[in-house]
């Protein structure tokens, strides 16, 4: 039986009511989007319509997932609300702080022993209020949540980006920040800006070495890395039938890399499958019954010109193997071009390693294809040329494929595994030599090729493909090798070719586990204790933020001028500091690190207005927070992509930021900002990001009248005694305005507790 059926049950029985009525109020067929979002209203039967791109709603989601690394935070915030239970099923999935170092079994233990204190926290506070945890080495989030807890026509949030891949058992699931989690948990309406549209029209059917990975590698090539920002992606189409339900989730799952909401597929045959094999045929039975309400209405999708704000269209038969990269998820080559763009821009061919696995790809179908592949290493008397490592992305599809042989095929290209868990796409790579930060090629079948990400080498040229992909070049230890039409050298000196992958896609003989690694709650924690101990260097009870004071910004530092892209890696980096992510004091130590400076082109290097010297972004905030000056850090566009990570919206508040003022936000990170009632600001006009020098102080004169729709006036003071005055707009509804005077949302929400 399925994890929480009653509550399944219960969405399918009123969605029917409600998506009618909608129907009528808009006047029109609706998208599969709008009839999950209008199913999902906080306030129940919809009785007005809402301007998409426009209209802030109240939603109710049906679940709420957590990993470990955002999980503290969530969890910390949520103790503090005052509440006996989550308010709806949510679960916690240990997941990120597993290092990927010698193998498997050794490195899950080692550290299980490093992080005992923050594994044991979250075990603890998940039994005290009701939320299944899932243990370290039982999988990635979005692997578990699809094989356990994705519906059709649900709705969910997660505390991570990639939570989107639910998206692929035609969920609406979104990435959000802790706070947004508390709200969910505690009963609270969940908020978001009702999101635009944009429809993928998949015609054709994919061969060869195509895969599904390669649908989102070329929409991430279309749209960039903030296309979609604001908008859910709905894929839909004859081409989409024919995708498997885990190849809809890695399409899905890489939305986050273009910044969309969400992206969703609506219900059919391939998601029936996947539910029934994974032991939920009363979901699939409860499915059925609904089916019409699970997919868009017929006229939308034959006519989507009319009901898309967007629409693209792919030709599955046409589509070529990608390969997207190095530095940025966006820069899509298709495997044709490949040669030719390495040789112009200098990017080394030679491939260190090929990494497969994480959790956009490591269904039994992406494995099995990679095999495919391996396999042929083997035949065919090929050596391969990379090193490769297989993360699998569940305990389920890790005991699976063992049983079905391919970790043995791997064996025999040398390949090492890695824990059920986030390992090397998270920077737990523990890669010997990284520090020697040697120009080298990488290629993996994960979703981000930050800078620094895998392994903290900057000079790392990271390639994101398909996993069969990621393992033909592995074998050919070449970037510029396309498997389609180039041949290779065997031991013998004979050539040979790899034919195009073979795989399945549910095994055979079904899906098999001894110990999915999942621990239910107890039935009343209300007597439970959770301890944090107060000398802990992971952990850190939080104090309330200040509220504010009612007065205007006065006399607001320059932190840093951000140049170029600023994501939350950059703001907040992962990587060793993950071991931070509960203790907020700690982990602000790597505030800002990654940024550069757009001053001096550094990065980690800002001047101190007060003394004139330069030093590390965090000293050099604490130096400014020590006397009671307040900051603003300026960005440029799209400021805050990539993760659902808090931190870098809390730390910047801890350390005593105001104000953020960029170009443009990321979705998620403009939330969070807010969220921990800090002030998110957009230039008007773009070009005034040039009039901020470096020894600047801003006063925010009309602060006393913040309002929904009216920008601010900034009066920018230059060192010479000259003045700039420059407009921000804001986002900020009446509700945001509020968490802002409270000092955050959190204050809000225990205010009306009463605690
Ligand atoms: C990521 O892929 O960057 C992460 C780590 O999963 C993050 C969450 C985090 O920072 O903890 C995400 O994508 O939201
Ligand atoms: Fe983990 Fe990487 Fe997936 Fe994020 S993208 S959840 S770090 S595997």
């Amino acid at each position: 039986m399925a994890f929480d059926i009653d509550m399944i049950k219960a969405v399918y029985a009123r969605m029917g009511n409600r998506i009618d009525a909608a129907r009528t109020l808009l006047g029109k067929p609706m998208s599969l989007a709008e009839k999950i979002l209008y199913a999902h209203l906080f306030n129940g039967n919809p009785d007005s319509i809402f301007d998409r791109g426009k209209s802030y709603v109240d939603f109710a989601p049906d679940r709420v997932a957590m990993q470990d690394a955002t999980a503290q935070m969530a969890l910390l915030q949520f103790m503090q609300a005052g509440k006996e239970k989550a308010a709806v099923p949510s679960t916690v999935h240990c997941d990120h702080l597993i290092l990927a170092k010698k193998g498997a079994n050794e490195d899950l233990r080692n550290s299980i022993s490093a992080s005992k204190e923050v594994f044991d926290f979250l075990a603890s506070v998940s039994n005290k209020y009701g939320i299944g945890f899932w243990k370290p080495g039982a999988g990635i989030i979005h692997q578990v949540v699809l094989e356990n807890y994705a519906f059709p026509g649900g709705m969910m949030i997660g505390t991570d980006s990639h939570t989107v891949n639910a998206g692929g058992l035609g969920m609406i699931a979104i990435g959000v920040g802790g706070a947004d989690a508390v709200d969910v948990m505690a009963g609270m309406p969940w908020e978001l800006k009702f999101p635009k549209l944009i429809g993928v029209k998949l015609t054709g059917k994919m061969n060869g070495w195509t895969a599904a990975k390669d649908v989102i590698l070329k929409v991430a090539g279309i749209l960039t890395v903030k296309g979609g920002t604001g908008s859910i992606v709905e894929y839909f189409g004859e081409g989409a039938l024919s995708i498997s339900c885990t190849g809809k989730g890695t399409i899905c799952n890489m939305g986050a890399e273009i910044g969309a909401t969400t992206s969703t597929f609506g219900y059919d045959e391939s998601m029936e499958r996947y539910l029934r094999a994974t032991g939920r045929n009363d979901v699939a039975d409860e499915a059925e019954k609904v089916k019409s309400y699970l997919t868009a209405d017929p006229e939308v999708y034959a006519d989507p010109e009319k009901y898309f704000d967007q629409v693209i269209e792919i030709n599955l038969s046409e589509l070529e193997p990608h390969l997207n990269g190095p530095f940025t998820p966006d820069r899509a080559t298709p495997i044709s071009q490949m040669a030719e763009e390495a040789e112009k821009n200098g990017w080394p061919t030679k491939i260190e390693v090929g990494l497969i696995g994480s959790c956009t790809n490591s269904s039994y179908e992406d494995i099995s294809r990679a095999a495919s592949v391996a396999n042929q290493a083997v035949e065919k008397n090929l050596k391969t040329k990379a090193k490769f490592t297989i993360t699998p992305g569940s305990e389920q599809v890790r005991y699976t494929i063992e049983r079905d042989g391919f970790i043995n095929i791997f064996d025999k290209i040398g390949a090492s595994v890695f824990a059920n868990a986030c390992g090397p796409c998270i920077g737990q790579w523990d890669r010997a030599g990284a520090d020697k930060k040697e120009k080298n090629t990488i290629v993996h079948s994960f979703n981000r090729n930050f800078s620094k990400r895998a392994d903290g080498n900057p000079n790392t040229y990271a390639f994101v493909a398909s996993p069969e992909m990621v393992t033909a070049l592995a074998i050919a230890g070449d970037l510029s090798f396309n498997p389609i039409k180039d041949k290779l050298v065997n031991a013998n000196g004979e050539e040979v070719m790899l034919s195009v992958p073979t795989g399945e896609e549910l095994p055979a003989n079904g899906f098999a586990v001894d110990d999915p690694g999942y621990v239910a709650p107890a039935e009343d924690g209300s007597g439970l204790e959770v301890i944090v101990r107060p000398d802990s260097k992971r952990l850190q009870l939080l104090n309330p933020f200040m509220p504010w004071d009612g007065e205007n910004l006065l006399g607001l530092k320059v932190l840093i001028k951000a140049e170029g892209k600023c994501t939350t890696d950059h703001i907040s980096m992962a990587g060793p500091w993950l071991r931070f992510r509960g203790h907020l004091d700690n982990i602000s130590d790597n505030t800002l690190t990654g940024a550069v400076n757009a001053f001096n082109k550094e990065t980690n290097s800002v001047k101190n207005q007060l003394t004139g010297e330069y030093s590390p972004v965090p000293d050099t905030q604490r130096a400014y927070k020590e006397k009671g000056i307040s900051t603003i850090v300026i960005g440029d566009h799209n400021y805050g992509e990539g993760s659902s990570r808090e931190h870098a919206a809390m730390q910047p508040r801890h350390l005593g930021v105001r104000v953020v003022l960029v170009k443009s936000f990321a979705r998620i990170h403009e939330t969070n900002l807010k969220k921990q009632g800090m002030l998110a600001l957009v230039f008007q006009n773009e070009s005034d990001y040039d009039k901020i020098q470096e020894d600047d102080t801003i006063d925010i004169v009309d602060l006393k009248s913040f309002a929904p729709e009216k920008p601010l006036t900034l009066v920018v003071h230059h060192k010479d005694g000259s003045e700039d005055t420059i407009i921000a707009n804001h986002t900020y509804n009446q509700a945001q305005i509020d968490w802002f005077k409270a000092g955050s949302a959190l204050n809000l929400i225990k205010a009306k507790e009463g605690k």
